[in-house]
Parts: structure tokens; C-alpha cells; sequence
């Protein structure tokens, strides 16, 4: 068993907690979550020199550098699978081995300024996608291999969640490290 310090670097703001629908007050804070992650991840990495980006979250985890190319990954995906939910019926999404992707050479040294586009980009066309739905389309499904049927309220949870999450990763590290 894992100490609870342990368990408090990894999940830094808590794991996400999703009941079955939300409303429309809630939905909103979301997508607003979701629009404004770009501007939260930038403030957490910036001015970090390449040693920084270099060090690692806690014990054992991921780089700062590997955490932003991550988000870049994990909310590409997102994009895909919010849109395929959008134009099929319960769509089977495909699941990815982020751990492997997280090794691949550029998430492990390349330059973060590209990821943070990335995360840019897909963050504004989700928040002006999402914005524009009924509030119907919330209740859409997909079919995930490993998690079972999702709507696309639980979609946004988690994908609101999981950019809090990283970000929140990187301002506890720098928090302790005393870097800002
Ligand atoms: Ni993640």
C-alpha cells in the first residue's frame, strides 16, 4: 500500500468523482475548466529551464516535459473520441498505452513549445465545440474497451479533470522545489 503522501503527489487536486448526469450549471464550469487549461498549463511551465522540464513530478513519475507532451496526447485523443460520439452511434473509441506513448523520444526531449500549441488548439475548438451542443448531445454514448459505455457528460469530466490534474502536477512540484 501506497503512503498517503505518496498518494497525495499523484493525485494532486484527488481523483475525479462523476455522478451519472450533470447540470447545466456544472457543465458549464467544465467547459470552462477545459477552455481555460492552455493559460493554467502555460503559467505552470513558465520561464522552466530545461533541467526543470527535465525533473520529475514525484519519485518514479513522469518528467514536467513528459506531464505537457502527455496532455498533448491524452486531449488529442479526447478531441477524436468527443467527435466520433457526435457523428456515430456508440462509437467502440480506440485505447491507447499512454505509458508507452509517454516514452516515445519526443515526449521524452522534445522542446514543450509545440505540445503547448497542440494543447492550445484542441482545448479552443473543444470549449467552441462543446458550447455548441444541446443539452441532449450530453447524453451521447461511446463504447470504451476498458471502461465499459461513457457518456459525453462523463467526457468532459474527466477530461476537465485530467487537465487539472497535470497542471496541478506540475505547481506541486515547483511548490516544493521552491522554483516559483
Ligand atoms: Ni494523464
Amino acid at each position: 500500500m501506497e503512503s498517503a503522501a505518496a498518494e497525495d503527489l499523484r493525485y494532486p487536486i484527488g481523483k475525479l468523482k462523476f455522478e451519472d448526469k450533470i447540470g447545466y450549471a456544472e457543465r458549464e464550469r467544465l467547459i470552462g475548466e477545459i477552455a481555460e487549461m492552455p493559460a493554467r498549463l502555460r503559467d505552470a511551465v513558465d520561464g522552466l529551464s530545461d533541467a526543470r522540464l527535465d525533473t520529475p513530478y514525484r519519485d518514479g513519475g513522469w518528467t514536467v516535459r513528459q506531464v505537457v507532451h502527455h496532455l498533448a496526447d491524452s486531449h488529442l485523443n479526447a478531441d477524436i473520441r468527443i467527435r466520433l460520439m457526435l457523428t456515430e452511434n456508440n462509437p467502440t473509441v480506440k485505447p491507447y498505452d499512454q505509458a508507452l506513448w509517454a516514452k516515445l523520444h519526443d515526449a521524452l526531449t522534445a522542446p514543450i513549445e509545440p505540445s503547448l500549441n497542440v494543447v492550445s488548439g484542441v482545448q479552443e475548438r473543444l470549449a467552441l465545440l462543446l458550447r455548441s451542443l444541446e443539452a441532449a448531445d450530453f447524453e451521447r454514448t461511446c463504447y470504451h474497451p476498458e471502461n465499459g459505455v461513457m457518456t459525453l457528460d462523463h467526457m468532459v469530466a474527466i477530461y476537465a479533470w485530467h487537465g487539472r490534474h497535470h497542471v496541478a502536477h506540475i505547481n506541486s512540484l515547483a511548490r516544493r522545489m521552491g522554483w516559483k
